[in-house]
């Protein structure tokens, strides 16, 4: 019985059943980089860049070791331009009893491969992907008869079930959360680490070579290319930042600099999420890291949280509410993405920095992501679909798994609070206290009327005021409507007439 093993761009795990369980001499292992992948957004090119590479480097190994490896580059004349049609073609030139697959981490993909049987003519096995710490179903039981999903009792769960930052049966310290201490705003001047970078090599500059020939349509700049494409490599950005950046990791979680897109993060999304480090193994290092002294409490439980929380919690949270989750639209927004969403031309100092830093990096952090950018695009009233295909294509870390429960459910609230608590929208007081931004903007933080003004400060307050119906009897807007009911009618108007006058400058991509 010989198989047909099919490893997709994001399974770059060496211990995934469908390797282990492989028969060396009789299977093949296929990979290939396919137009439907590569274009079903148009990915940043940086992320294009860092995936083919990473699934070329991956083969070798594979290689390396003895298995058979069918690796099918973007050119090859071979090269059927699909997943499904690249298997059939592989299917037709040899001796193969079935195919395995482990499941994809996208809805629309499972849906194809549950259908690939009948056209293949072989049985099609597809396997759990046991790289999670939870599986959909555990999450779904969990959900199952649970009025509001919150991230915290879940992350606690999680805890208790991993015995993770635990005592007996309480958590180490006495506290599950140690949000407190965290979250402060980075002191001018602070000398950040710089971040892990890596010398391009050969099978890289041929990727980068082909993106820029064949790609170059795609948004993002390529250089400078200084990614982990190798297992090897993306366990020295983890252990550089258990290292260097965890210390201070919960202190300045939130925290934005201009011109400091790393900061204390920890860089390592791309890997975790394409599979060449394991989340247990970030969550183990951290935790070892707090038993060794080297750093502390709210750091390590901060960081522990994002990945055994709100990782494990978002993708739990997208297979239980898929396909729905992705035309949700609570608040009927419907205006398209502005033409600055692509070069970052605003005059508004945040969005412009937040822009071209993902530009140039295909990443930024989550508060820029959510507090600025996410921000932005809730209260102008963005479409969903198009704010949704912005993250997927921008970020070399984004698969709709995690994209999507993020832009939906927490940044947009298009789920209707699925979610989250409460819309994460702020004015540009939030903005001013968490960055340097405001001091080299156009408007001016102070200003909340008129064509000087921050836009984040009316658009904010008229945000509150046009969805009071929907989000007054929320608990968590109580104080929000308890200051907007405090204001008087002349400021609400002339709040009104400053984003009249935005949001048709916005709808006409006049600048902002
Ligand atoms: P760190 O800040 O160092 O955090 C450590 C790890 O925790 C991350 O690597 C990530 O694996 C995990 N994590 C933290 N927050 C989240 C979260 N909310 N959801 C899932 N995992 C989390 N993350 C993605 O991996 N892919 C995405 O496409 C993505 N899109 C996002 C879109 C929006 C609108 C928002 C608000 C957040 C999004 N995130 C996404 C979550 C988060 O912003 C990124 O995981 C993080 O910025 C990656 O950088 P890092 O590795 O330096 O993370
Ligand atoms: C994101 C991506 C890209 C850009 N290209 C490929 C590819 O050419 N071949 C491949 O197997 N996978 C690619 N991927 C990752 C897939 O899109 C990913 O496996 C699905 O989105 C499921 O998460
Ligand atoms: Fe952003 Fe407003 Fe600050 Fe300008 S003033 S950087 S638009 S928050």
């Amino acid at each position: 019985m010989a198989s047909l093993i099919l490893i997709l761009g994001d399974q770059l795990t060496r211990n995934l059943p469908v390797l282990e369980n492989a028969k060396k001499v009789q299977d093949t292992v296929l990979m290939a980089e396919v137009r439907e992948e590569a274009t079903y957004v148009k990915h940043h090119k940086k992320k294009i860049v860092f995936l083919f590479s990473a699934m070329r480097h991956f083969a070798k190994a594979l290689k390396e070791d003895n298995f058979n490896v069918n690796y099918i580059e973007y050119n090859d004349e071979s090269n059927q331009g699909s997943l499904l049609e690249q298997v059939k073609y592989t299917l037709a030139s040899g001796d193969f009893d079935n195919v395995k697959v482990t499941s994809p981490g996208e809805y629309r993909l499972l849906k194809s491969m549950q259908q690939w049987e009948q056209s293949l003519g072989v049985p099609v096995s597809i396997i759990n992907d046991a790289r999670f710490l939870a599986s959909p179903k555990e999450f779904s039981d969990w959900a199952h008869d649970r009025k509001q999903l919150r991230m915290e009792f879940f992350y606690r769960e999680m805890r208790r079930k991993h015995g993770i930052l635990m005592e007996d049966k309480s958590p180490i310290g006495g506290k599950w959360n140690y949000d407190a201490q965290n979250r402060e705003p980075m002191p001018a001047g602070t000398n950040v680490p710089t971040h892990t970078q890596f010398k391009i090599d050969a099978i890289t500059q041929d990727v980068i070579d082909l993106v820029e020939k064949e790609f170059s349509d795609h948004f993002g700049d390529i250089s400078p290319f200084h990614f982990a494409v190798t297992r090897d490599d993306a366990l020295t950005v983890l252990s550089d930042f258990i290292e260097e950046r965890l210390p201070h990791f919960g202190q300045y979680q939130d925290a934005m600099v201009e011109g400091k897109p790393w900061l204390y993060h920890s860089h390592i999304a791309f890997y975790l999420n394409c599979g060449l480090l394991s989340p247990k193994e970030a969550i183990d290092a951290a935790e070892s890291a707090y038993y060794a002294g080297t750093a502390p409490l709210n750091s390590v439980e901060g960081f522990i949280r994002q990945i055994l929380g709100w990782r494990e919690f978002v993708r739990g949270f997208y297979w239980h509410f898929m396909p729905s989750l992705k035309s949700d639209n609570y608040f009927n927004h419907n205006r398209s993405l502005p033409d600055f969403f692509w070069n970052g031309q605003t005059n508004m100092n945040c969005m412009r920095q937040c822009i071209k830093e993902t530009q140039a990096n295909a990443y930024a952090h989550h508060i820029q992501r959510l507090m600025v950018l996410g921000n932005f695009c809730l209260l102008t009233g963005l479409s969903p679909e198009e704010v949704q295909q912005w993250y997927l294509l921008v970020y070399a870390d984004a698969y709709e798994w995690v994209e999507l429960p993020n832009v939906a459910g927490m940044a947009l609230y298009s789920d209707g609070g699925q979610l989250a608590s409460k819309p994460y929208v702020a004015s540009g007081s939030y903005i001013n206290k968490m960055s340097n931004y405001c001091k080299n903007c156009g408007y001016q933080v102070s200003k909340k009327t008129g064509p000087k003004a921050c836009p984040f400060n009316y658009l904010y307050w008229h945000f509150i005021d046009k969805h009071k119906e929907k989000l007054s009897g929320n608990p968590r807007m109580a104080m929000m409507y308890k200051t907007h009911g405090r204001m008087k009618d002349e400021n609400i108007n002339a709040m009104k007439d400053s984003v009249t006058i935005f949001l048709t400058k916005l709808s006409e991509n006049e600048e902002v």
